[in-house]
């Protein structure tokens, strides 16, 4: 008899230990990704077997969105765990830091900090420079040969240095993302201490839309599919949307058209993400060939998408798809494999999901998402909210399953039905007989969004109490003609 029991006892101890093991966290995030990745189906001939992998391994998220439609709001989101109206982050600047309230927030890497992790970075995680005492170790950035060519690839309208796209630079290795990557395969192939948090975040798809030419011949111009642009698409949506983007460095569609730069900026796009798709491969290769794998917990985001044309712009700033939607994975020990789960999520939801996933003592209570540990166990498992993206105080839009919703801050609306209208195309706003669902979307909507805290200004829009709307701060005229556009 003392066989078995000595057996019973080695059985035991072990799923003990594996039960008090905490698993590593692997945070991979991605720049101005939309849901042009093979998984995702955002375009048809996108290339991302990477991320499909990942995807294969775990669940992804086909409804997820992000809460702010640019960088610095949707990223402080994520890491704070807190909506733009919650904190009034909604533009460019400041950095949470410069922020009294937020300056010592337990942000993500803060708490797996404080639960004994060992936390490092490289790459894109906050949008300004790596706020000090954020991670244990970080890695530095390289200087770049080659960053940019001599001269622009394209002229754009306002010529910004970053708004430009095409085949550049000669070599991969010349990328940031790639020193990036190699950062990463680095620390993994030296074993990092256990428990580990490593955030890996990369810069391409942002712009410049630049990749070697390798990247480029996986799309040919003659066969590309161009995305579903329609050419009178605004003629239904309020004047108010224009707001949101009023004045860009991204090129508006008329400007792609007369220049004959459709074509070429949706393959630079289609390289550029390709491009860091294979950067995404080279992490996750080196994560599995260091044998820590199965105790990993990777989560892959991006901050928000992208317009290729689609409304007219090109860029983000927007209430749509095309901004909102992002790739969401989570892969690892407790997450379903090879699962699709169609039910809205937020990028905001990252954070109460990993704690939960790593049983992290130390959160905030007041951080505002919802576990998705339920529907990476079982991706059918209900979803009590939609998702919801805000761009300045009082614009908001909710997505359900079944529909996308908008109110802009002086009162105007959209409504599209997605299963009919995917593409967001027909406003149904003005059809009564959509008043009772519109009534019921708007219970959603923030109810006193935060004011714009000091500092704010890059991508702002706020309309104040007496109807007037600023642009980054500077009066936008009743009558004024928009921009680029009219
Ligand atoms: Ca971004
Ligand atoms: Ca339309």
């Amino acid at each position: 008899m003392k066989l078995p029991h000595l057996l019973t006892l080695l059985v035991l101890s072990a799923s003990l230990a594996k039960a008090l093991s905490k698993p590593n966290v692997l945070f991979l995030a991605i720049d101005d990704l939309n849901d042009w990745i093979g998984c995702l189906g955002g375009h048809p001939q996108v290339k991302t077997p990477n991320l499909d992998r990942l995807a294969a391994r775990g669940t992804l998220f086909t409804n997820a969105h992000c809460q702010a439609p640019v960088c610095n709001p949707s990223r402080t989101s994520v890491m704070l765990g807190l909506r733009p109206s919650t904190t009034g982050i909604y533009s460019l600047q400041p950095s949470f830091k410069k922020v009294p309230k937020y300056a010592n927030q337990v942000t993500i890497p803060k708490a797996f900090k404080l639960n004994g992790y060992a936390t490092s970075t490289m790459g894109k995680i906050y949008h300004s420079a790596l706020p000090k005492g954020e991670f244990d170790k970080a890695g530095a950035r390289p200087p770049l040969r080659n960053r940019f060519p001599d001269e622009k690839l394209v002229n754009t309208p306002k010529n910004h240095k970053l708004v430009d796209w095409g085949v550049w630079p000669p070599k991969d290795s010349d990328q940031l993302d790639y020193k990036t990557a190699d950062w990463a395969v680095h620390e993994l192939s030296q074993k990092p201490k256990d428990p580990f948090f490593m955030a890996v975040g990369f810069f391409r798809p942002h712009v410049p839309l630049y990749a070697s030419q390798k990247w480029f011949d996986l799309y040919p111009e003659d066969s590309l599919v161009l995305p579903p642009i329609r050419r009178d698409d605004r003629k239904d949506t309020p004047r108010f949307s224009w707001y949101l983007h009023w004045s860009l460095p991204e090129p508006r569609l008329k400007f792609l058209d007369e220049s004959k730069q459709v074509k070429n900026k949706v393959r630079s796009y289609l390289a550029s993400v390709s491009f860091v798709d294979s950067q995404v491969g080279r992490v996750l290769d080196a994560l599995q060939e260091s044998g820590l794998e199965d105790n990993t917990i990777i989560v892959c985001w991006s901050d928000h998408g992208y317009h290729l044309g689609e409304k007219e712009i090109t860029g983000k700033n927007t209430l749509w798809d095309p901004t909102t939607r992002v790739p969401l994975m989570f892969a690892g020990p407790g997450i379903s494999k090879g699962a699709r789960c169609g039910r809205p999520a937020e990028l905001l939801d990252i954070y109460p999901t990993l704690a939960e996933l790593c049983g992290l003592k130390s959160v905030p209570e007041e951080i505002e998402g919802l576990s998705l540990v339920p529907q990476l166990e079982d991706a059918k498992a209900p979803r009590s909210r939609p998702a919801m993206t805000s761009h300045g105080p009082g614009n908001d839009s909710a997505r359900t399953e079944t529909h996308r919703f908008i109110r802009y801050a002086d009162g105007s609306e959209e409504l599209y039905d997605v299963r009919k209208d995917p593409h967001e195309f027909k406003n149904l706003a003005s059809d009564p007989k959509t008043k009772k669902l519109r009534k019921k979307l708007v219970t959603y909507f923030p109810q006193n969004p935060a004011k714009p805290v000091e500092g704010s200004n890059a991508r702002l829009i706020e309309r104040k109490k007496d109807g007037s709307v600023y642009w980054e701060n500077s009066l936008i005229e009743k009558d004024a003609k928009i921009p680029e556009y009219e």
